[in-house]
């Protein structure tokens, strides 16, 4: 047993690790405590803080300790990697309560995105859309989903369709069947023919008890009549959002750091623009590019130069607030959106960020050139934000590297907006 780096991070319980994964894990900075058989683990989880995440191999589990598992399992996130992938190895993990189950050969990012999805102490609030003709049914719906804690809003216009989506950024459409404006199963089309909502989960609701629906012939995915549903209508919404966050994460998320991808964090930064300007509030914006990164690749070869990639993206994670979103911009370029923020308050926290920037093995530490941008007057749109911290990026490489500037040069022409 041996504890290692104190850090933020949630703390990983293995027994009989992946040797590589374990010493790459322990360099990202996780906390790493490795059993070396599950006795040991069993009784080493019980002297620690719960949640631990577990990860163990189901071929070092014996049938007995199926028990004992689920009980682990009840506080603990288990994930089982495993080498063999038979029906019976995965039911054994689904028996024992197991989170997830990764199949050898594992690349270190597949076991990160599961390691952060499970620390994630709670899960943001469902966002909920619902489009009613029928007050009645709108108030039971409200009533309900928000006992749940959930985010739910309400319109019975379908032209502000556009405007109700764009402002409240819904997981889940739920949508009356008849509605007096036109037939639902329209409106469900021009709601899949926005990019961002072209699979969005749509769950027609009716409160006529002959209502005759076959949702997946109309363009949704469900069915509910309520009142009778009524019992239904969390559950259903709660499983379907629940997929449509992983299917989100799976078409966002850059394969190589688990960071969002260039697409999403684009739409993510058109969005904060027009909800700072809702709410009046500041936002910023930064470019992070490691320097003379192309050296690094040709001393020490591409595989080095993913390493320290990861674990720029890692230390961004960490030291980032979950508010912030961060996405691997290209390359070796690294974009990140502060909502809510000043420029002001960000500079300090982005040079802290530059002065820890990760070490290439052999090489010493790399240096990074950032950029900073804020929403404002002379930088009004999500283009001009964009290049301005750009620009400013691109200063911090002329003026010579390891640097951050924050975008104040007035005379660098944007065009109107
Ligand atoms: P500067 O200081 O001006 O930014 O110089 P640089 O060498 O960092 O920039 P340049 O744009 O010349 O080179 C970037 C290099 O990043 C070239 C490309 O091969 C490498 N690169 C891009 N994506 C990846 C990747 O996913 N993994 C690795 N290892 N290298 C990558
Ligand atoms: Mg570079
Ligand atoms: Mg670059």
């Amino acid at each position: 047993m041996m504890p290692v780096h104190q850090t933020s991070s949630p703390t990983l319980l293995f027994a009989n690790p992946a040797p590589h994964l374990l010493s790459q894990l322990k360099q990202l900075g996780f906390n790493c405590l490795v059993a070396d058989n599950l006795k040991q683990l069993f009784t080493l989880s019980h002297s620690l803080p719960s949640p631990q995440i577990v990860i163990l191999d189901p071929a070092s589990c014996p049938t007995h300790s199926l028990v004992p598992l689920k009980t682990l399992a009840q506080k603990n996130p288990l994930i089982f990697i495993s080498s063999k992938q038979d029906t019976a190895t995965r039911l054994f993990a689904a028996q024992a309560g197991g989170s997830a189950f990764l199949t050898q050969p594992l690349t270190l990012v597949r076991l990160m995105v599961q390691i952060e999805a499970l620390s994630q102490r709670s899960d943001p609030l469902y966002r909920v859309l619902v489009l009613y003709n029928n007050s009645k049914s709108q108030m039971l719906i409200e009533n309900t989903l928000k006992k749940s804690g959930m985010i739910v809003n309400s319109f019975n216009n379908p032209l502000e369709l556009n405007e109700q989506l764009t402002q409240t950024q819904p997981e889940l459409i739920l949508l009356e069947h008849a509605l007096s404006f036109c037939p639902s199963s329209t409106l469900a089309k021009v709601i899949r023919q926005h990019d961002l909502f072209a699979e969005i989960p749509i769950v027609y609701f009716s409160t006529q008890p002959k209502a005759h629906i076959h949702p997946l012939q109309e363009e949704g995915d469900d069915f509910l009549l309520l009142p009778a549903a009524r019992s239904l209508l969390t559950k259903t919404v709660i499983a379907r959002i629940k997929r449509w966050r992983k299917l989100c994460n799976h078409l966002t998320q850059d394969s190589l750091t688990g960071l969002l991808n260039h697409g999403r964090i684009l739409d993510l930064l058109a969005q904060e623009v027009a909800r700072a300007y809702r709410h009046q509030t500041p936002l910023s914006f930064a470019m992070i590019d490691i320097d003379h990164f192309k050296a690094i690749n040709d001393f020490f070869g591409h595989p080095t130069g993913d390493k320290v990639i990861q674990k720029l993206a890692q230390l961004l994670k960490q030291t980032l607030r979950k508010t912030d979103s961060i996405g691997r911009y290209g390359g070796e370029e690294f974009a990140i959106i502060f909502p809510q923020t000043a420029a002001s308050v960000i500079y300090p926290k982005l040079e802290a960020i530059r002065l820890k920037a990760p070490h290439c093995h052999l090489g010493g530490k790399v240096t990074l050139s950032i950029g900073l941008a804020e929403l404002g007057k002379d930088t009004p749109t999500f283009d001009k934000l964009i290049k301005a911290a750009d620009c400013a990026l691109y200063q911090a490489k002329n003026k010579g590297r390891n640097q951050t500037i924050f975008w104040q040069n007035k005379r660098i022409p944007l065009s109107q907006p």
